[in-house]
């Protein structure tokens, strides 16, 4: 038996999706794409469901039925899926690579397959350059920059993973770790630990007295695909989802010393070294050491010094010795945390597990794949105690978006779920929102009469991200305007690793959400949307002195689920926040529900 994560069968089935889509084939991508998502999402891994319960567990995941169940079984038997293997022959190209490139989809992929003969990135990169791409059915010259555009982008993000993807996955190895008994403690460092939205790999360090031991561990274990190294204290490996992971075992004493140089990041140890410098420390993966000047030495001579150790244990000692405030390892970039720490001015920053609801939220009624009450449930057994029902509006054909009429209907169910909720005796209450199209021009795309019925409205840009800079602010400044406005959603667009953001002064929006009241949403799911150097422009500490006093916007992390595992996204959002300098003061939904309204524009 083969083992897969959560994340490789997710993939394949993915892939699948993708393939049938290629061939027009109608019905069976999406339900291969929402399998794909849920098993992604699963906090179990399928492999064990399949171990306890065979075919028959594997059927009892959401949408999984027999054909997908018994692919599933074929990869774990055979280590491959015949028909998604039958689906590469037939074209024969690196759909993995091309779907990631922004404006190509699989049909495109198609035809540039078969028009150009176009297999991969560079292939489309080589056909756009010389021209080719315009003249096909379907495409402009405006897709052919597009394309360009994107492919670039492409370029720059590859080979770094989401963080919603590494998370787990390290998450897993961890506790493998940490149940051996010869291992003391197992812990992931570098941007992982930073929970910077995409990492390049995963490093763990392991405290243990056995070192050969873990490290013929590690190399061997079943999601190892490729043994780059391996020493007596270090290993470094390639798993089979293509991302790197650097095991290094290390003593006890020096714990607190190697976790600080091994999370990083690079310029914020440099300038720690330098700070310990100056201090007479020498400061690196083994300890803090304090140099005393003494000539009686090696060396040739040279002023050679003495050490004695003075911290190394935990990083919190450290950090003391050097005088300053202990450094949430989020903020660890070397962007004026290291003197904010040592004037005692670090920020308090929002706790995970601190949200009390969450306001993005799509159901059934537009692209969500779940209806009112199945996602309340969902949302409550996540820790929340309010969410609000925000579909998207008529604007949005392609999500299905709703009317007013719809929006009116939509709020008779809510009362009802609310209800029912409370008789069950359910502290938790549906919030009735939008998530309101911004059209072209500003103006909003559901009646402001409607607006003022609904209890959160959210605005978002999903079309013209094409407009100049100075156009888009404007446009969405004056959504913003509009007196029932009071969420921004994913307010620049952006998908990590997938699109860039529109053209927007991001200085120019914070300063109109402080001028109108209007929140900004940190946007968890895919989107990290607000980014952390925009979250901290929000909370006032990443713009120039003067133009502080503007700042100091409030935020709110939200979902964006579109499907009742999407609550988990929660924590990256946290995450960003955090990067970003966030306080729980800063976020709305921190707070219980009549607060949080209370911080809407009037
Ligand atoms: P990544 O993997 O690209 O997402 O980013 P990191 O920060 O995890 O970087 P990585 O894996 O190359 O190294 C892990 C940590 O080890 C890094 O955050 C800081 C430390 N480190 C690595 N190389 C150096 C170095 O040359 N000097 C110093 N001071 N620290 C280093
Ligand atoms: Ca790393
Ligand atoms: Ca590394
Ligand atoms: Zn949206």
């Amino acid at each position: 038996m083969k083992s897969f994560s959560n994340a490789e069968i997710s993939e394949k089935l993915s892939q699948i999706a993708e393939y049938l889509e290629m061939q027009e084939v109608p019905f069976k991508p999406r339900a291969y794409q929402k399998v794909a998502e849920t098993i992604q999402a699963l906090a179990e891994p399928v492999h064990a469901l399949f171990a306890k319960g065979g075919v028959k567990a594997l059927e009892e995941i959401p949408g999984v039925g027999k054909g997908i169940a018994e692919k599933i079984e074929e990869l774990f038997k055979t280590g491959k899926i015949s028909e998604l293997e039958k689906l590469k022959k037939k074209t024969p190209v690196d759909l993995a690579s091309l779907t990631k490139i922004q404006g190509v989809g699989p049909k495109s992929i198609r035809t540039l397959y078969q028009k150009l003969g176009v297999k991969t990135v560079a292939d489309l990169e080589k056909a756009a350059v010389q021209g080719r791409v315009r003249g096909l059915e379907g495409f402009g010259v405006k897709s052919e920059e597009n394309i360009l555009k994107g492919v670039s982008f492409a370029k720059k993000s590859a080979g770094r993973f989401p963080l919603g993807d590494a998370l787990p996955l390290a998450r897993a190895i961890e506790e493998r770790l940490r149940a051996r008994k010869d291992v003391v403690r197992a812990v992931a460092a570098g941007s992982l630990r930073r929970r910077k939205e995409t990492i390049g790999d995963i490093d763990i360090l392991v405290i243990s007295e056995h070192p050969e031991a873990v490290m013929d561990f590690v190399a061997g274990m079943p999601e190892v695909a490729r043994v780059y190294g391996k020493g007596g204290t270090k290993t470094s490996v390639r798993l089979s989802s293509g991302l790197n992971l650097d095991v290094r075992v290390v003593p006890e004493g020096s714990y607190g010393a190697a976790l600080m140089y091994f999370t990083g990041s690079k310029d914020h140890n440099v300038a720690l070294r330098s700070l310990a410098m100056k201090k007479g420390y020498k400061l690196n993966e083994y300890g803090l050491f304090l140099l005393d000047a003494d000539v009686r030495g090696y060396g040739k001579g040279e002023y050679a010094r003495k050490e004695k150790r003075a911290a190394g244990t935990t990083e919190r000692e450290i950090y003391q010795k050097l005088g300053m405030d202990y450094i949430e390892p989020e903020l660890r970039e070397n962007t004026g945390e290291i003197d904010a720490a040592i004037h005692h001015k670090l920020p308090n920053l929002i706790e995970y597990g601190s949200l009390k609801g969450d306001l993005q939220v799509q159901t059934k009624w537009s692209d969500g794949d779940a209806s009112i009450e199945e996602m309340a449930i969902a949302a409550m057994r996540a820790g929340l105690s309010y969410m609000a029902v925000t579909d998207h509006t008529k604007y949005l054909t392609v999500a299905m978006g709703l009317n007013e009429a719809q929006v009116a209907a939509q709020g008779k169910e809510i009362d009802s779920v609310n209800k029912k909720l409370q008789v069950k005796g359910y502290k938790f209450r549906v919030l009735k929102g939008t998530e309101c199209d911004i059209k072209k021009d500003g103006s909003l795309d559901l009646a402001d009469s409607t607006l003022a019925k609904l209890d959160v409205v959210g605005i978002s840009v999903h079309s013209y991200f094409k407009m100049t800079r100075a156009e888009q602010t404007a446009r969405i400044i004056r959504a913003m305007e509009n007196p029932h406005a009071d969420i921004l959603f994913h307010p620049t667009g952006r998908i990590v690793g997938r699109r860039e953001p529109y053209e927007v002064d991001m200085e120019q929006i914070i300063k109109a959400a402080k001028r109108t009241g209007t929140i900004l949403e940190i946007d968890a799911l895919e989107r990290l949307d607000l980014k952390d150097e925009y979250i901290k422009m929000a909370v006032k500490a990443g713009l120039p002195r003067q133009s502080r006093a503007e700042a100091g916007v409030k935020m709110t992390i939200d979902s964006d689920a579109h499907a009742t595992e999407h609550f988990g996204a929660l924590e990256y959002g946290i995450a960003q926040a955090r990067r970003g300098w966030a306080s729980k003061k800063d976020i709305v939904n921190t707070f219980s529900v009549q607060e949080m309204l209370k911080m809407f524009k009037k």
